[in-house]
């Protein structure tokens, strides 16, 4: 079935390609209302600029032109003209007619609302350990498959405590990709990006149902899902020592089956460094994020404060196990033979959630360096954490950690506004490696935090601009995440979406992209320059496969540019606040609230779900005794005029 739909669109794509000498690529899902809107000519050969004529839905000609002037764009080997479509606000579908071709194209305040749920549903579809009912899963509910419940400890991992094939439990967190096995370090900056996601944006995330059986309780649905994560990767460290697996899986990857096939045992694999590190880290930040949480996880903020403290100190006893794979082991590596900034990003999370000097001590902020975060090089975490808890550092290492990043954010925006095709990717050298469109995606991301830290727009009209990358403007015409767009990939490297016996692929899931190194040895590449070798092909596991590293910034990225344009929960407008954590608590409440902020209160307002204003107040303490039971919203301004919303359940 699938390879009958990939036929199909190789031969549209062949038949495209032998009457078009222009293809449009543009962004599939869709534009902002008030956004920046641009729409890219490529050709193999250069070309003259184009008149243009965009129509709306009524035939109305709403804007024509000619196309600006052609450049080289060299990752793709193509040559580029720009169309700027930013005049067009008023929602709809709107039909580019340009040099004999017609693409349909959307604008409207919510393009990215089903795209945006569709980046976070993903991490439930790729749940270890636990069946995918109907209810949630609908078309795509399966067995369960991986208890983990009796994992060995492999003949690497072997201590005193545990010696070879101890029998130990590991059940839960998410299969890391294509593949079923988990493995920390990826798993570790997955976690870290959607609690990222999750701190930056709170009152967002409180708002945001992602429909999984966790849904409808207090703590918001991303925590409840990233905590299917954390409980993973807590029967990960040893508890005798702290030192933390690098990984849980097969001595093999598996065939093309559903994850309750799978019979293959599974192992504990050596502890390494990098993963205990990245361990202490997320571990450490989880801990200050739950803590707010305490009434529905009780002891939960303080078991994961304490393995971040035994896990950081086994990597100080132990600081160069540097990971590769034991003989008979053949599953993914994730090494990484420099763990400088794995250090950092620890002390810099350990430091920021207990304020205890001994972490602080360990941070030389002058070494932190700036770019792309990845799995292997996390120093951009530790800028990001810094810079949006800066009151917890002196101003002298605020000063050069920002001017660390926002070089990065620059080069990103310069990139942006004055390359030939209008995106961020080619920026550095290292841009289109294998799993590239992460390197897009966390490029949006640091546009965004870069904004949040410097309230200049110039960052945020790039970030957009930049986002249309993964949704087709880009060197194949694909938008890259599955079940969205003209044409998306139906044939990835996922192993669920292969067995399953249903055609489309699971939707919300990022491949890969282009990878010049493509190191599968797959035949059928569209072609093979930086930004063109990509192929929708099972094959494919270099430019095809799916992660749980790639989809967390997609799904960081397209919820803040959802947040900024659409950005309303419950009708009230709400900010999330830089440099700022406000606690509520106890929350559920009986009647009395504590506000606890670092920066001094204006004044609190408490909305019902209807909007409707129950109380007002100046004070940290409120009481409530007279309101009815139920979910109500507090807006907390603070002194310097900046406003901040909180769930309150009150029972
Ligand atoms: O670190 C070097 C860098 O110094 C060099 O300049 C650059 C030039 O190409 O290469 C860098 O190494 C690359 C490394 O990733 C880090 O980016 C390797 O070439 C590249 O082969 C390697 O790819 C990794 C791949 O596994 C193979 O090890 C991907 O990042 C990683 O995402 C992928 O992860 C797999 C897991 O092993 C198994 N599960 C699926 C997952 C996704 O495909
Ligand atoms: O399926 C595996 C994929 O999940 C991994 O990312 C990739 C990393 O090397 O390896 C894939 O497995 C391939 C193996 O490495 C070589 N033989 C073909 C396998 C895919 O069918």
């Amino acid at each position: 079935m699938k390879s009958k739909l990939l036929l199909a669109v190789l031969l549209l794509n062949s038949l495209v390609c032998v009457s078009q000498a222009i293809d449009v690529r543009y962004n599939q899902i869709g534009y902002f209302n008030d956004r920046g809107k641009v729409i890219s000519l490529v050709a193999n050969t250069t070309f003259s600029p184009q008149a243009f004529i965009v129509l709306d839905a009524d035939d109305n000609v709403v804007l024509s032109g000619t196309s600006a002037a052609v450049n080289y764009w060299s990752d793709a080997q193509e040559y580029v003209s720009k169309i700027d479509v930013s005049s067009i606000t008023t929602s709809g579908t709107y039909r580019l007619q340009v040099g004999g071709e017609e693409v349909s194209f959307n604008i409207g305040a919510d393009v990215y609302q089903a795209i945006s749920d569709a980046s976070l549903k993903y991490y439930y579809f790729n749940r270890a350990s636990t069946a995918i009912s109907s209810t949630y899963g609908g078309i795509y509910a399966r067995s369960m498959g991986h208890p983990d419940t009796s994992v060995r400890v492999h003949s690497s991992a072997a201590s005193p405590a545990r010696p070879t094939n101890t029998i130990i439990s590991s059940p839960k967190g998410w299969y890391d990709a294509g593949d079923y096995n988990k493995y920390i370090v990826n798993s570790g900056i997955s976690t870290y990006t959607l609690l990222a996601a999750y701190e930056h944006f709170e009152s967002y995330y409180q708002a945001k149902a992602i429909d999984i059986p966790e849904t409808g309780g207090n703590l918001p649905d991303l925590l409840d899902e990233v905590k299917w994560n954390l409980d993973w990767m807590l029967t990960m460290q040893e508890p005798s020592d702290g030192g933390v697996y690098h990984k849980l899986t097969g001595l093999n990857f598996s065939g093309r089956i559903m994850p309750n096939a799978y019979t293959a045992t599974r192992y504990v694999i050596k502890k390494s460094t990098s993963a205990t590190l990245n361990f202490a880290a997320v571990m450490a930040m989880a801990s200050r994020i739950y803590a707010n949480y305490e009434s529905e996880l009780p002891g939960y903020s303080d078991t994961l404060l304490s393995a971040a403290e035994a896990a950081y100190a086994w990597a100080e006893a132990n600081p160069t196990d540097y990971f590769t794979n034991p003989n008979g082991v053949n599953t993914g590596e994730y090494g990484d033979s420099n763990v400088s900034d794995e250090f950092q990003w620890a002390a810099v999370e350990l430091f920021i959630t207990t304020n205890n000097v001994n972490y602080s001590n360990d941070i030389v902020v002058s070494s932190i360096g700036n770019g792309t975060p990845s799995w292997q090089y996390t120093d951009p975490l530790a800028l990001i954490s810094m810079l949006y808890h800066d009151t917890s550092f002196p101003s002298s290492t605020i000063n050069t950690a920002r001017s660390t990043f926002i070089s990065t954010a620059d080069d990103l925006k310069n990139q942006i506004e004055n390359s030939a095709m209008n995106i961020s990717m080619g920026v550095s050298n290292w841009d289109y490696v294998w799993g590239s469109n992460s390197v897009a995606a966390n490029q949006i991301m640091l546009l965004v935090r870069a904004y949040e830290m410097t309230n200049d727009d110039t960052y945020l009209d790039a970030a957009y601009i930049g986002m249309d990358y993964l949704l087709g403007r880009n060197g194949t015409g694909y938008s890259y995440v599955s079940g969205f767009g003209e044409i998306s990939p139906v044939n990835p490297h996922h192993r669920i979406s292969d067995a399953d016996g249903i055609a489309a692929p699971i939707p919300g899931m990022l491949c890969g992209g282009p990878n010049p190194g493509r190191q599968d040895g797959c035949s059928g590449y569209i072609n093979t320059s930086n930004a063109g070798s990509y192929v929708d092909d099972w094959c494919s596991y270099a430019s095809n496969e799916v992660t749980i590293n790639w989809n967390a910034p997609l799904a960081y990225a397209l919820n803040a540019l959802n947040f900024y344009q659409n950005g309303t929960a419950l009708s009230i407008n709400d900010y999330a606040l830089a440099s700022e954590t406000i606690s509520v608590y106890p929350n559920p409440t009986e009647g009395i609230i504590q506000i606890k902020t670092r920066k001094k209160i204006a004044y609190v307002v408490v909305y019902n779900t209807l909007g409707k204003v129950v109380h007002t107040s100046s004070s940290v303490q409120i009481s409530l005794p007279n309101i009815q039971n139920g979910l109500y919203i507090l807006k907390i301004t603070t002194e310097d005029n900046r406003t901040y919303t909180k769930k309150l359940l009150k029972q």
